[in-house]
């Protein structure tokens, strides 16, 4: 699609998702066992014909650099790239990205030589899987200026997000984030979903904008904002045609742990909301050329295992196995994302870790872990047992933190054996 380019949301500190941010920009985080966020939204817009994206970082990581160098690889016929694009300081800024509309007025300078009519604009955290070809012929119809695609929510759920009411399509009144006055906000989103609570209707933040407008809003007429949510958006109802473009499929804001988690773990599922086995509407990400995984003496239930893995485990209950991970004999993960590893030790590696009295990488034997999240490169040793749960008060450890009650191992952390949280 020529007509379209896309700008993905790689997010702010990342904060929410700390400690799986601390050392990686929030696109680069792992999900599902082999993936990372990042390869949501690339999906979903490659698999519309969108293949000029942008993805905006707060931090240009490594890991991600390494990710979208090695996976994104189109041919030389094609126009096609995927760009990162981070923070920067230039002569007449000096400071990072203050908020989204000012993360996508700072790329301005180096999208602006891509032609388009449209921009696709992204969050960087979010389960879904959207057709953006639709999205566009509708906002083509409709004569929009920009169109927001929009979600049914409930009462519950609609503090959380951008709150809007339509009129024949169009957008009439947005909120963003409302903590009062609920009652106010409720729309007519249609027999099944009123059934299931959810009556009101909530900005996806996605959002397509006639390009020539984004450019001229950023750069003069809202110079000074810095948030989509709570002043470009709320500010352009008056002014220009925005409409709603209503989505009833499976989508997951999943910004902050307990959403990661939760989203995660739900991919264990018999038939999951987000489909991952689906032939139209892949998920891509980098092929690493890893063996398959190696399972002896284990009890799967709901259990996602990735490619690389050795497994002696005696049972894996709701839980994701991520790449080239290893678990001792006799061990039980329950509610558990391990993520996984870079790299294989070798037998030698493994034997010099005994002799230096460090746990190789991966579980060891004899750990029970329940409701945690392992990110990569962890060693924990043998009878380790991590439980986590609503009796754990949330804080910040230097080998682990706790938040939501699920407990985030940090990346490549060393638990001696016998160690319990
Ligand atoms: P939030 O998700 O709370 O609400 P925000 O924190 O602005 O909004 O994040 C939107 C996306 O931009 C995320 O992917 C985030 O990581 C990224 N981001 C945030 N700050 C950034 C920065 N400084 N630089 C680069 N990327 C940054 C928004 C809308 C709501 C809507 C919800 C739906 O404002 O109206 O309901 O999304 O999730
Ligand atoms: P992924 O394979 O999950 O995409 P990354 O791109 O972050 O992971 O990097 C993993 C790569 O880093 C591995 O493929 C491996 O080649 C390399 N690597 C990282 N650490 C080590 C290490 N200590 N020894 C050998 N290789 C490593």
């Amino acid at each position: 699609m020529k007509e379209m380019l896309s700008v993905i949301l790689g997010g702010g500190a990342g904060t929410r998702l700390y400690p799986l941010t601390a050392t990686r920009s929030k696109p680069a985080v792992p999900i599902a066992g082999k993936y990372r966020l990042v390869d949501i939204p690339i999906s979903n817009c490659l698999n519309s014909g969108i293949s000029r994206i942008f993805v905006l970082t707060m931090y240009n990581s490594a890991s991600l650099n390494r990710h979208i160098k090695n996976t994104y690889q189109f041919s030389t016929f094609s126009n096609a790239f995927v760009d990162i694009l981070a923070a920067e300081q230039t002569p007449d800024n000096f400071t990072w990205f203050m908020g989204t509309a000012d993360a996508v007025r700072q790329g301005l300078r180096h999208i602006a030589p891509f032609p388009s009519d449209y921009v696709l604009i992204l969050s960087g955290d979010q389960l879904y899987q959207l057709d953006f070809v639709a999205m566009l012929e509708e906002h083509k119809q409709r004569g929009a200026d920009i169109t927001i695609a929009t979600i049914p929510v409930s009462a519950k759920e609609a503090s959380e997000f951008g709150i809007l009411k339509t009129n024949d399509g169009y957008i009439t009144s947005f909120v963003e984030k409302p903590k009062s006055g609920l009652e106010d906000w409720i729309s007519d989103t249609g027999e099944e979903m009123k059934a299931k609570g959810k009556e009101y209707l909530a900005s996806m933040g996605i959002y397509i904008f006639n390009r020539q407008m984004l450019f001229d809003m950023l750069l003069n007429e809202k110079k000074e904002a810095t948030d989509f949510g709570k002043e470009i958006i709320p500010q352009s109802i008056e002014k220009y045609k925005v409409a709603s473009y209503q989505y009833e499929g499976y989508w997951e804001d999943i910004g902050n742990i307990h959403a990661f988690f939760e989203a995660n773990l739900a991919l264990t599922e018999d038939l999951p909301a987000f489909n991952l086995f689906d032939n139209q509407r892949a998920i891509y990400t980098r092929a690493r050329m890893l063996p398959p995984a190696k399972v002896s003496g284990t009890r799967l239930d709901k259990a996602i295992i990735s490619e690389g893995s050795i497994i002696n485990a005696s049972h894996i209950e709701r839980s994701i196995v991520g790449i080239r991970s290893r678990i001792g004999h006799e061990t039980t993960l329950i509610n558990t994302y391990l993520m996984g590893n870079d790299y294989f030790e070798t037998l030698d590696d493994i034997q010099n870790d005994k002799d230096n009295g460090i746990p190789p990488l991966g579980v060891g034997a004899r750990c029970n872990i329940q409701n945690a999240i392992i990110d990569k490169d962890c060693r924990i040793g043998n009878d380790v047992k991590i439980t986590g749960g609503s009796h754990l008060q949330d804080g910040d450890h230097a080998l682990f933190t706790i938040k939501d009650g699920i407990i985030v191992v940090k990346k490549g952390a060393v638990l001696p054996d016998g160690f319990t949280i």
